[in-house]
């Protein structure tokens, strides 16, 4: 099997500081935590931005800053978010995609619309048809999030017409209340979907009590794992993690112990069909530029 893929999401746009004290917020912080997660075998940092008291953003700003110490620190693939939180518009949720120079390797793409908690994360085709347009535009990779499996349905019809082209990176994010559980049969159907020919790849989050069991499983079946403090808290049951870095060493560990000893951001990009990092853009000074 392939070597793991580990993708950390240090900070979503949900949980706080009252959740768990070691909750980073504000550029500075956040990028602390992604480097430490890389350092222990992250090499996708699926990134989120907050201001310093944890208010979630979309500001292109507060991501060139992460972004510029992250990477001057350490080789990772920035995966930025497009979800942001549920209440940010379409247009905020395109800013970093829109404005970053040089723009990011990767960016996630949610592939439809579901309830998440007591709201709507919406994510209309138009939406979707647009977002692929602009990272297009970019040559930013997608990561297709998929939430429940209709979602894998319609990233595949992408694929069939055309609009999502070559083997594609799909993140199949499990357990959201409100979306498809994190049991691990509903991980297999997932994997199932994806046509065996078409040289795609994927990856699992386990929301909560199910990241640590759907990781198990998803490094047995050859796929890879994300984890981090956007989807888990915890480091067992009562236990809060103390740091991204802890959950991203435990699946490094379990990946040893199974024969899937963790890629590098070098061997993640060939292993997703992405053109090598260029590094000659990173000295720059102005705000939104990393
Ligand atoms: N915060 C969620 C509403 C993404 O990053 O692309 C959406 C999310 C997905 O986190
Ligand atoms: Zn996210």
């Amino acid at each position: 099997m392939d070597k793991l893929i580990i993708t950390c999401a240090p900070v979503g746009a949900e949980t706080m500081k009252s959740d768990n004290p070691n909750h980073p917020y504000g550029p500075e912080e956040i990028a602390i935590a992604a480097i430490e997660a890389v350092k222990a075998g992250a090499s996708i940092i699926h990134l989120h931005v907050r201001e310093d008291d944890g208010t979630p953003s979309q500001s292109p700003t507060l991501f060139a800053e992460a972004i510029r110490h992250i990477l001057d620190e350490v080789d990772c693939i920035i995966q930025i978010s497009t979800g942001g939180a549920v209440t940010a518009t379409e247009d905020d949720r395109l800013l970093p995609v829109r404005e970053l120079i040089p723009p990011p390797e990767m960016a996630s793409l949610t592939m439809g619309t579901c309830n998440f908690g007591n709201s709507v994360f919406w994510n209309s085709p138009a939406l979707i048809e647009r977002f692929i347009g602009e990272f297009k535009k970019r040559g930013i990779k997608p990561g297709l999030e998929c939430f429940e499996a209709g979602h894998v349905s319609n990233a595949l019809r992408y694929a069939r017409r055309g609009l999502l082209d070559g083997p594609q990176h799909f993140e199949f994010v499990l357990g959201v209340p409100g979306a498809m559980t994190g049991a691990g049969e509903n991980l297999m159907h997932m994997v199932r979907m994806l046509p065996e020919n078409a040289q795609h790849t994927w990856s699992v989050a386990g929301v909560g009590a199910a990241e640590l069991p759907l990781a198990a499983i998803a490094i047995a079946l050859g796929g890879h794992v994300r984890v981090g403090f956007e989807d888990n808290i915890y480091f067992r049951k009562g236990e809060l993690a103390l740091s991204n870095a802890q959950l991203v060493e435990r699946v490094a560990r379990l990946g040893r112990e199974l024969d899937r000893p963790v890629a590098t951001a070098i061997e993640a990009r060939e292993m997703l069909k992405m053109a090598p990092r260029n590094h000659g853009t990173l000295a720059s000074t102005s705000p939104q530029q990393v």
